[in-house]
This record gives C-alpha cells, structure tokens and sequence, in this order.
C-alpha cells in the first residue's frame, strides 16, 4: 500500500487508537532513520594535562600511554558556541611559570562515522593531533581557531586526540588556554527496540482494521 493510500485509510477508518498507532510508527521510523551530529569529544575537567614535556613520544598517539603523572585539566571558562570548555593545567590562565601545555582526550569508536571535524582554538600556538597524525599546525603567534577534517584519521577502537600548546603573546600579561572538540556524524541504524515497537503498532493498525470491517 503506497503511503498516500495508507494516509487516506486511517483517516477513513475513524480510529483514534489507529492514528495514534501509525503517528507512533512514523515517529519512531524518523528518529530511526535520520542521521544526526555527536559530540565525541571535547576538552573538560576530565582532559589529561601536564606543563612537563611528556616523557616519550607516544603521548599524543598511544591510548595506552601512561599519563597518570598528568593532572585533570582546570576550566577556565565557556567557549561561545561550543560544547568544548577552555582549558589550561593547573597554573591557569595567567600563570607566569606554566607557559606550555600538553593535552589529551581518548574516545572509542564502534563504528566508523561517515565524517569527523575538530575545532579547536588555541591562546596562542600549538599543533593538533590525531592518533599521531597532525591535524592543525598553528604558528601565527597570536590566538586563534581552526578547523580540520579528520574522518581518515580516525579507527574503530580507541582514539587519541591530543595537542600542545604555548602562550607567546602576553598581552594582559600571561594569558593562555586551549580548547578542542570533535563532532561527527554517523550512519543512523535502527534500532532493535525501535523496530519492535513499529511492527506493534502496524499489528495494532491491522486489528483495529479487522474490527472495523467485523
Ligand atoms: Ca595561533
Ligand atoms: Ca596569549
């Protein structure tokens, strides 16, 4: 039955437990169907921070990386327009002894998204990084955002991003803080609960149908 018939029967069949039954249907298979943006990841109070220069190479590509002599990264303040707090270690934004900063966050994937996007912003320079690949290069001197699309470089399993960070332009004195955030946007699956319920509801439209023609 094309949909447009499906519409004009319900209304015909005068039924309020069957127009509830296929507006459920239908609202479930939109959810089910759509694909949406997910926040991954973005720097917060549980970020791993450190204002020593990591001992080995790794930290900014091994999610198995010992990191337990880092500390929990201060938020500073909210960023407009993202979910991503700014973040510095704990000497703060206007620290005159912590004048670098290295960061990182591990996320696990189950499945490849269709596409991933980090947006970051640094006070002032410093480098981006995913899984050990970099991602963002700035070196301008002076504080700034970027953007970069990261969808190749992402793995099913855990994901490190990580960053380093320098304040060089001291305006109002020592000012220096970082933020990051990954978005992407998966293939919708629907869901097992979903699809049960919908072939509940086509089961009740169907019986609600029996009993109007009895
Ligand atoms: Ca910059
Ligand atoms: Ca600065």
């Amino acid at each position: 039955m094309a949909f447009h018939q499906l519409f004009a029967h319900v209304f015909r069949a005068d039924s309020k437990t069957t127009l509830r039954a296929v507006a459920f249907c239908f609202g479930l298979l939109g959810v089910a169907n759509s694909s949406s943006a997910t926040i991954l990841i973005a720097t917060d109070a549980s970020w791993k921070v450190t204002a020593s220069s990591p001992a080995t190479g790794d930290w900014n590509s091994s999610a198995t990386f010992d990191a337990s002599a880092w500390q929990s990264a201060t938020v500073l303040y909210n960023v407009p327009g993202y979910v991503a707090k700014g973040i510095w270690s704990s000497g703060g934004q206007y620290s005159t002894i912590e004048t670098q900063m290295w960061a990182r966050g591990i996320f696990n994937l189950a499945v490849l998204p269709l596409d991933a996007f980090v947006n970051n912003g640094f006070d002032d320079d410093g480098d981006v990084f995913v899984n050990g690949v970099q991602v963002v290069s700035d070196h301008n001197g002076f504080a700034n955002n970027s953007f970069a699309d990261i969808t190749p470089y992402l793995v099913v399993g855990n994901n490190v991003i990580a960053f380093n960070v320098s304040d060089n332009y001291r305006v109002w004195g020592y000012n220096h803080s970082a933020w990051a955030q990954v978005d992407a946007r998966f293939a919708a699956v629907p869901e097992p609960m979903s699809l049960a319920l919908v072939g509940l509801g086509l089961g009740a439209m169907t019986l609600t149908r029996r009993r109007a023609k009895a």
